[in-house]
C-alpha cells in the first residue's frame, strides 16, 4: 500500500475506484474528472446499470484511461459519524476490492471516497480506508498493489502517516 499525490485519472493501474452517487451518472469531482478521461462511452455503460446503492460497487470497462477497469462506489455522506458512514465507507472500499479481484487486478487506486463533496472528515476516512484494505489484504493475495491516490499534498501526508503507523 502506497499513498501518492496525483489525478487518478492519470494512473497506469488495473483498476481505478470512482467517488461515484447512487445514479452513476456522473457528478463534480473525482466522478467528473474520470468521467471526462474515460470519455463518452463510460457514461453509457453507466447508463445500463440502473445505478448503485451507498455502500455497494459496480464494474465497467475505463475506455480512453489507461487503466483497464473503473470501479464505481458509493460513498456515505457525512451526517456527523452517527448514521452508519464508518461502516458504510468500509463496504465500499471492501466491495471495490472485492469487484477488481473478481478481474484478476493486481492494482487498484483509490481516491478519498466521501471527502469531497460528501464531506467525510479526511482523517476519519483515511483511518477506514487504510485499516479496510489492510484488513482485505490480509486475508486475499490481491490485489499486491493498493494505491491511495491524493489529489492534495495534505491528504497524501495524512496517508503516508497512517500507513507509517500501521506498519
Ligand atoms: N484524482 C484524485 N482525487 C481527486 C480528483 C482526481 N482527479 N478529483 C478530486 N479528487 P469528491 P465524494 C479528490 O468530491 O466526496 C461527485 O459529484 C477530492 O479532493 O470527488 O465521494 C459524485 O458524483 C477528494 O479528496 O467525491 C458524487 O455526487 C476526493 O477525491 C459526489 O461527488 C473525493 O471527492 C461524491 O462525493
Amino acid at each position: 500500500m502506497k499513498a501518492i499525490q496525483a489525478d487518478i485519472t492519470t494512473l497506469q493501474v488495473d483498476v481505478i475506484v470512482n467517488a461515484a452517487n447512487s445514479s452513476l451518472l456522473g457528478g463534480g469531482g473525482v466522478d467528473a474528472a474520470i468521467h471526462r478521461a474515460a470519455g463518452p462511452e463510460l457514461l453509457a455503460e453507466c447508463r445500463m446499470l440502473g445505478g448503485c446503492p451507498t455502500g455497494e460497487a459496480r464494474i465497467t470497462g475505463a475506455y480512453q484511461l489507461s487503466a483497464n477497469w473503473v470501479v464505481h462506489t458509493v460513498g456515505p455522506v457525512w451526517h456527523g459519524g452517527d448514521r452508519g458512514e464508518a461502516e458504510l465507507l468500509t463496504s465500499c472500499y471492501f466491495n471495490s476490492l472485492s469487484l477488481a479481484v473478481s478481474r484478476q487486478a493486481v492494482s487498484v487506486a483509490f481516491p478519498a471516497i466521501s471527502t469531497g463533496i460528501y464531506g467525510y472528515p479526511v482523517e476519519r476516512a483515511a483511518r477506514v480506508a487504510v485499516k479496510t484494505c489492510s484488513d482485505f489484504q490480509a486475508i486475499h493475495d490481491e490485489p499486491k498493489q493498493i494505491i491511495f491516490a491524493c489529489f492534495d499534498g495534505r491528504t497524501r501526508k495524512l496517508y503516508q502517516q497512517l500507513l507509517e503507523q500501521f506498519f
